[in-house]
């Protein structure tokens, strides 16, 4: 058994841990996004394969038996990618998922169908926003300039950032509620812009965010085509084992 794990979150680097800890042959991948990367205690790879095909022919010239997508939410690419190329290899793929967040008592979110609506649902009058959602898309905002965004980048810019008013953060989670609060306080956030990512690791801004009565503007997941999931790691180990004929 050889197990290809497409990494990249708080689950993914758990999962490494254990399998791990279960002897089982794995290559985490990570698509080489920040400067870096968390280390991980099995074998790691690092870019991207090349779309679809060049991940068919990584599976095949990697010996991998099976493949788990423990990537973010919205790495729906990498999800679709893995999802065709498992089903033209007939490898087994489990899916990782943590839980959406939901709104709870005291919460005030505005949902979005996906990042490029938020600009629609940010208020008129000019408000201080937390942008909680990386550097990938933050020029969507400039059609809101009258706002200053507070950005949280994993790594230090690289490209001068366009947003006329804007104040950097540069931090890698997890993060802490204790943390996150005293960040929106020192810099008297009105509003936030999160993305609906689940899991503990990005949790902390929306507890904080619940506590000091601030508007969350929550972009909901973008939908990921149809495969086996499973929900945390004690899962995927049994899977593995219950797929162990198979693939090998
Ligand atoms: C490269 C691996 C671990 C994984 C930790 C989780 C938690 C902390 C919270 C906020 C939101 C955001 C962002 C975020 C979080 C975890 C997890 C998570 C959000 C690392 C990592 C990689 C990335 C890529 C990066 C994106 C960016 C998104 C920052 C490592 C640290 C905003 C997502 O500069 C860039 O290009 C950054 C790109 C994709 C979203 C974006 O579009 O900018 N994550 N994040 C992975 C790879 O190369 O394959 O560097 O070690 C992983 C983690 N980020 O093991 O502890 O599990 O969700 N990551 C979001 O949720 O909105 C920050 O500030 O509150
Ligand atoms: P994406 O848009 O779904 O993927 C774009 C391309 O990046 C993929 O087609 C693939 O390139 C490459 N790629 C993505 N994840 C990879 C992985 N784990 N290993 C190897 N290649 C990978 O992905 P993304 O949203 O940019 O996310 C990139 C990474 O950051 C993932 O590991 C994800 O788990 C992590 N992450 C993302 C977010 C987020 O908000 N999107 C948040 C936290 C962590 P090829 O087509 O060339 O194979």
């Amino acid at each position: 058994m050889r197990v290809l794990l497409l990494g990249g979150t708080t689950e993914a680097s758990a999962l490494a841990r254990a399998l791990e800890s279960a002897g089982i042959e794995t290559v985490f991948s990570y698509a080489g996004r920040t400067n870096a990367p968390i280390a991980q205690p099995v074998e790691t790879r690092v870019g991207g394969f090349g779309g679809m095909e060049g991940l068919i022919d990584y599976l095949r010239t990697a010996h991998i038996t099976h493949v788990v997508d423990a990537t973010h939410p919205f790495a729906a690419q990498m999800s679709r990618n893995a999802h065709d190329a498992c089903t033209a290899t007939g490898l087994p793929l489990v899916r990782l998922e943590r839980p959406a967040w939901e709104a709870q008592n005291g919460d005030d979110w505005l949902h979005v169908p996906d990042i490029e609506s938020v600009c629609d649902a940010l208020p008129y009058i000019p408000s201080r926003v937390f942008l909680a959602i990386g550097r990938m898309h933050v020029d969507l905002l400039l059609r809101q300039p009258q706002h200053h965004y507070l950005l949280r980048l994993v790594d230090e810019p690289t490209d001068p950032i366009a947003l006329p008013k804007h104040s950097v953060v540069v931090a890698r989670g997890p993060f802490d509620v204790a943390g996150d609060t005293s960040l929106l306080r020192k810099h008297r956030i009105d509003c936030i812009v999160a993305k609906n990512a689940g899991g503990a690791g990005a949790a902390a801004k929306i507890t904080a965010a619940r506590q000091l009565g601030l508007t969350v503007i929550m972009i909901d997941r973008p939908t990921l085509p149809r495969a086996k999931t499973a929900a945390d790691s004690q899962s995927v180990l049994r899977w593995l084992g219950h797929n162990a004929e198979r693939g090998v």
